[in-house]
């Protein structure tokens, strides 16, 4: 059935640094997943990481080693061509790895999808929506040149909401950047901040409490990961929006979260959930709670990136819009047709399965000896 299973890393130059509380990127490296099928169907998955292991738990050498060594026989090793079972005995089989466990289960999404002839979005319930608003990141770490940028992207029509990575330098000074940053782009355009969970509690309601005054309307994983308690003050205490990002690894950890309001928004990603599947889960988990939602990514390429919008064009709500900006943050092209950004969204393809053209040539040329 599952004939060959192959992981290849790309390491791709970013277009600039891209600086995090967690690390400063200069490269992204694309763990992509190649999975063919006996009847001659060929499904791609992506499991980038940010930084090696500076963000998540998993990185591209682990992935690659964990699917080469564990994933790949087990799949070769199943001789039915039902998903549902497929992937269930793959999580019990295999603990742990949401990263590799995603991108195979996006690889198997979209060769049942090819086989059934549908966009990937109908076997996750369907889609709502045929375009998803993209926000950009200014994480350059100069106040100027990200004003410039931003205003560039407004220009091109690209993005008009913008989130600023912070955490990595004093608070204050951190703060000053956020808000000449505001000003600078006045009152139409929405600012978000990401802490990257770099702050203390005490630290949160300095930083928080003049962020709100200032204009932001949005502040992403302010504490450690662990620190529920926290963010669930910090909820309870501001007006402006929180949101849990790194706090969130799949439907277990929002229903902790959602049990203790312990956020705002969600950032569901469809990799430190697990799958796409679990992504809608962590989505249904949200509804539930009233909690609002917003689509996250791992700064994946376009694999990832577009397996992230056919779930996310499945909820029913996405209050705060999505970051899957990934592939432009890259200097090199990996699919024969790039994604089609316009008018400040990211359009969600009709195509069979993924409905993306992965060009293996260039891959090739870019893959890691
Ligand atoms: C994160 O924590 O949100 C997503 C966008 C971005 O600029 O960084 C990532 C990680
Ligand atoms: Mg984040």
């Amino acid at each position: 059935m599952y004939k060959s299973v192959e992981t290849i890393l790309v390491d791709i130059p970013t277009i600039r640094p891209h600086k995090l509380s967690v690390a400063t990127m200069q490269t992204q490296t694309l763990v992509l997943v190649k999975v063919t099928t006996t009847d001659g169907f060929e499904g791609w998955g992506e499991a980038t990481t940010i930084a090696g292991l500076n963000y998540g738990e998993e990185s591209p050498e682990s992935v690659k080693v964990n699917i080469d060594t564990y994933f790949a026989p087990l799949l070769k090793s199943i001789q039915n061509q039902n998903i549902a079972q497929t992937l269930r005995f793959i999580c019990k089989t295999i603990n742990g790895n949401r990263f590799a466990k995603c991108a195979i289960q996006t690889a198997l999404l979209d060769i049942q999808a090819k086989r059934l002839g549908v966009p990937l979005s109908e076997l996750l319930g369907g889609r709502l929506r045929d375009r998803l608003p993209v926000l950009w990141t200014l994480a350059s770490g100069d106040t100027e040149k990200d004003i410039a940028e931003a205003k560039k992207m407004i220009e091109l029509k690209r993005h008009n909401i913008f989130k600023l990575k912070i955490g990595a330098n004093p608070l204050q000074q951190d703060v000053d950047h956020v808000i000449a940053i505001k000003k600078a782009l006045g009152s139409e355009v929405s600012i978000r901040v990401d802490v990257n969970r770099a702050w203390t509690e005490r630290e949160a309601v300095q930083g928080i409490q003049q962020l709100q005054e200032g204009g932001i309307d949005l502040i992403e994983q302010p504490c450690a990961i662990e620190n529920t308690d926290a963010m669930a003050r910090l909820t309870r205490r501001f007006d402006v929006a929180i949101m849990a990002d790194e706090a969130l690894s799949g439907p277990d950890s929002a229903y902790r979260l959602a049990k203790v309001q312990g956020a705002d928004v969600f950032a569901v990603k469809v990799e430190q959930s697990g799958g796409l599947i679990e992504a809608c889960e962590v989505a249904n988990i949200a509804k539930l709670a009233g909690i609002d939602l917003y689509g996250g990514t791992m700064l994946e390429g376009p694999v990832g990136t577009i397996a992230s919008a056919h779930a996310f064009a499945t909820f029913e709500s996405l209050a705060f819009g999505t970051e899957l900006f990934g592939p432009l943050l890259l200097t090199q092209e990996i699919l024969k047709t790039p994604l089609q950004y316009e008018n400040f969204e990211l359009v969600v393809p009709h195509e069979i399965g993924l409905g993306i053209e992965v060009d293996e040539d260039k891959i090739d040329q870019l893959r890691r000896r």
